[in-house]
């Protein structure tokens, strides 16, 4: 009989977001159905979901995979609204994606009014001659915006299990470390900082992105695309089980 997931890791609804071409479909199907997407058909918005176990703890995960043409930008604050967790994910392929990573998650942030779970993803990893964006300035970016970062490869399977059960991982130690926070609130007492059953410590003070992001950050949803012509693609649901220990 299948384990069912503790409250805690149950659902943990996940956005994958950036630049239009970066990966963030292949990523997608790569860790939901095991193969690489090599075709570009951009995406309005799909959503996923898939057991995962670490470390003997069953997780579900909803990925909602979403679009990075601008048309579809208008969708972005619902996107955010109705996730809890993001991976911000540029090309190393693509120095104009990389930019758009800080104000992202500025504008993430600003909308919740709070710190959020996110990490930094550098897809194409694989394209080794088509580099734009070296390793160390992927990892000095997210290192600035309080963030875990990989470099992934959606080609050749490469850090996409250990992306998201990281951030999976985050998510549920925020749940929990905001559970205690608020009770001991309650209690009278205060803090940003929670120790968790792992031992480790989850950070809510929210983030100060202003000297990455200055005073230029993007607002979610914004620019108005057209979209005209496209029609939304039929939601696809894939449930399989991946054992990540
Ligand atoms: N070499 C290489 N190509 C990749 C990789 N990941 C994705 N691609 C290719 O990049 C193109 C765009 O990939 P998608 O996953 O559709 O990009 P996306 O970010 O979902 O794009 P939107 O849906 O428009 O936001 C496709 O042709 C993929 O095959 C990778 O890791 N390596
Ligand atoms: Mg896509």
């Amino acid at each position: 009989m299948a384990l069912s997931p503790r409250k805690e890791n149950a659902g943990v609804k996940v956005a994958v977001l950036g630049d239009a071409g970066v990966g963030k479909t292949a990523l997608v199907i790569q860790l939901c159905l095991n193969h690489f997407l090599e075709r570009y058909d951009p995406t309005i918005e799909d959503s996923y979901h898939k057991h995962m176990i670490i470390n003997h703890q069953p997780y579900s995960l909803e990925v909602l995979d979403t679009g990075g043409l601008e048309e579809y930008s208008p969708l972005r604050e619902q996107w955010i609204r109705d996730c809890e967790a993001f991976i911000l994910v540029y090309a190393v392929t693509s120095r104009a994606s990389f930019s758009k990573i800080a104000p992202l998650l500025a504008a993430i942030e600003r909308q919740k009014g709070e710190r959020v779970p996110a990490i930094v993803v550098g897809n194409k990893s694989d394209s080794v001659g088509e580099r734009q964006v070296s390793s160390a300035e992927g990892s000095q970016l997210a290192k600035q915006i309080g963030c875990e970062f990989f470099e992934s490869s959606a080609r050749n399977d490469i850090n996409i299990t250990r992306a998201f059960t990281q951030i999976l991982k985050i998510a549920t130690q925020t749940r929990a470390a905001k559970s205690a926070a608020a009770a001991a609130a309650a209690a009278g007492g205060s803090g940003t900082t929670n120790n968790n059953s792992n031992g480790s410590s989850i950070n809510l003070a929210p983030r100060d992105l202003s000297k990455v992001v200055g005073g230029s950050a993007v607002s979610a949803g914004s620019k108005r695309g057209g979209g005209a012509g496209k029609t939304g693609k039929l939601k696809k649901s894939s449930d399989e089980k991946c054992i990540v220990m």
